[in-house]
């Protein structure tokens, strides 16, 4: 559609004219309160699946405006806090901080990169930011076992990501590993050593997890010949250095293109399916204290969700709710925790020197119990970065999720609500039962009773999956079903559970996307 005809199917006046003259042309600025902006392609979310996309459009010459509701933080000049002393990136609009335990510390609100979704059985732990996930994210990238990829996406040719989609994501996200003589020398390493040797002995396969830390940056830090960031506790609340985040990767050389204009502080609130198949949506302006300076719309052709799986569920329920647009019933479905389930020991190796003072944030270990047909997960080895000695070690299990949940939207809270109770995690926590009573029995300690609940920590999720899943709610490529120009590329494409900590699949899956939907032409605008 050329311009022109642009203006006559949507039936913009003389008014909406002047924006356009102003604004078609790419500016980087948003023009006026209340009114109309045009942009030919949206992107809404600065995370891995908007990242990606903004990418391979920018290069193949669109022009592409990226809405972030968070902060630019490279831009702000803001720090990022470490764990032990939260500052303004540790928290989302929060009154008090927001770790998985130990929130003791009040704070003034602020548009921290840190966020956290409250439902009655689980709490959802997300990135806010240019960057989304990237910025706070213990940046384990790990390729899913191909078998259980087989399994979640039958209707993918898992031989071309393995061979292709993966190994590219792995290369522009940087991904690299440790050097073994390191790890084995590094005091900030210990809780590592203690925990893959801990779990040799009680009969589980360790395996070396790959990163996008800079791990040559983390040998100087450790030299301290540059300034410390994995070794000074940063990661959930951001880190200053080291860390190959998006705004490092694939946003930084989207933005080398000249193509890409990122509005941070932009929060969509909802969006309207127009009678020529474009849409208008309804934006927030906030300022760092969340307040709303300025409200406007903004006019696209194409449309691309990537605000997380929370985020494009939460667009998708409220713009049918409140504007009609009409859904495929398979939105909300199959959605998951990608098994995330938290335990942890006390009295690991504590005659011994314990798990050590200081901990890395960033973790190289985990336990592969993938193939034990009876429990079958794979947990992290996390540190607890907290500049003591607890002799206790903390695991991230990820598990199979036997019975998705499911998400729909509450008109009274103008909210999502989530089926999702006890049931839902019950065989994880027979898991998470297994691993700590074999752990204990091969070498003494006890389950941290006073972490979680008991030391369960069955309502605790970095990794909400699915709902808008690839192939059921989409076509093939992210297309959603019943529209011609919105497409979904992050997280909620995937169903429920991806066996790994879950970005570089995210990655994959969006690098996927975006060749099939630029190949078929989709993005003609
Ligand atoms: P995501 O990265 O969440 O990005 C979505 C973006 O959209 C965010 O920046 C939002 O602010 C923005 N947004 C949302 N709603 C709106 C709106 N209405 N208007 C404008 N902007 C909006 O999406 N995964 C791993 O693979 N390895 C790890 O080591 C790991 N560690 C983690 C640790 C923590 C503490 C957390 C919270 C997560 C971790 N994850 C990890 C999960 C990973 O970061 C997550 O799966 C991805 O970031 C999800 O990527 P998406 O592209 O789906």
């Amino acid at each position: 559609m050329n311009r022109k005809e642009f203006i006559q199917k949507t039936g913009l006046g003389f008014s909406a004219l002047f924006f356009l003259n102003s604004s078609y042309g790419f500016s980087s600025s948003v023009l006026v309160d209340d009114g109309l902006v045009e942009k030919p392609i949206v992107i809404i979310g600065s995370g891995y699946g908007g990242a990606v996309a903004a990418l391979r459009l920018c290069e193949a010459g669109k022009k592409v405006c990226l809405l972030e509701m968070g902060l630019n933080w490279e831009k702000s000049g803001e720090q990022f806090s470490p764990m032990i002393n939260p500052g303004k990136s540790a928290a989302w609009l929060k009154k008090r901080s927001i770790a998985p335990f130990m929130n003791v510390f009040s704070m003034k609100p602020y548009t921290g990169a840190l966020d956290r979704i409250d439902f009655e059985h689980i709490k959802i732990w997300v990135g806010r930011g240019v960057g989304g996930g990237s910025l706070v994210n213990g940046g384990m990238a790990v390729v899913p076992k191909k078998a259980y990829f087989e399994t979640q996406f039958p209707q993918l040719d898992a031989d071309l990501f393995y061979s292709k989609y993966f190994p590219l994501a792995q290369k522009e996200l940087e991904v690299n590993l440790p050097r073994e003589e390191f790890l084995k020398s590094c005091s900030f390493y210990k809780f590592n050593r203690v925990g893959e040797e801990q779990a040799v002995k009680a009969g589980f396969k360790t395996m070396r997890v790959p990163n996008v830390y800079d791990f040559a940056y983390m040998e100087d830090e450790y030299a301290e010949k540059v300034p410390r960031s994995a070794l000074a506790g940063e990661v959930i609340y951001g880190n200053n250095f080291g860390k190959k985040s998006l705004d490092k990767t694939y946003l930084k050389k989207a933005l080398a293109t000249g193509n890409l204009e990122i509005l941070d502080l932009h929060d969509v609130k909802d969006f309207v399916l127009n009678t020529d198949h474009t849409y208008t949506l309804n934006v927030n302006q906030i300022d760092t204290q969340g307040v709303v300076r300025r409200t406007f719309k903004i006019r696209c052709q194409k449309l691309i969700l990537a605000a997380g799986t929370m985020g494009s569920l939460e667009l998708l329920l409220r713009s049918q709710h409140i504007n009609h647009i009409p859904l495929d019933k398979a939105v909300g479905q199959n959605w998951g925790n990608n098994g995330n389930f938290m335990t942890g020991r006390n009295w690991v190796n504590a005659f011994s020197g314990g798990t050590g003072f200081q901990h890395s944030t960033i973790p190289v270990g985990g336990i592969d119990n993938w193939d034990d047909p009876k429990h079958s997960f794979f947990t992290e080895i996390a540190p607890l970065p907290m500049g003591l000695n607890a002799a206790t070690t903390l695991y991230l299990m990820i598990n199979k999720v036997d019975k998705p949940g499911e998400v729909t939207f509450n008109p009274e809270t103008n909210y999502l609500d989530l089926k999702w109770d006890l049931s839902h995690t019950e065989k994880m926590k027979k898991n998470a039962k297994y691993f700590l009573r074999t752990m204990n029995k091969a070498n003494g300690g006890t389950r941290s009773h006073l972490l979680f609940h008991n030391g369960f920590g069955h309502d605790i999720c970095y990794h909400p999956l699915g709902g808008i899943v690839i192939n059921k709610a989409t076509n093939a490529f992210g297309k959603l079903n019943l529209h011609e120009n919105l497409f979904v590329v992050d997280g909620s494409l995937i169903p429920a559970s991806t066996g790994v900590n879950p970005f570089l699949t995210i990655t994959a899956l969006a690098e996927y996307c975006m060749e099939n939907l630029l190949l078929e032409k989709n993005f003609e605008v």
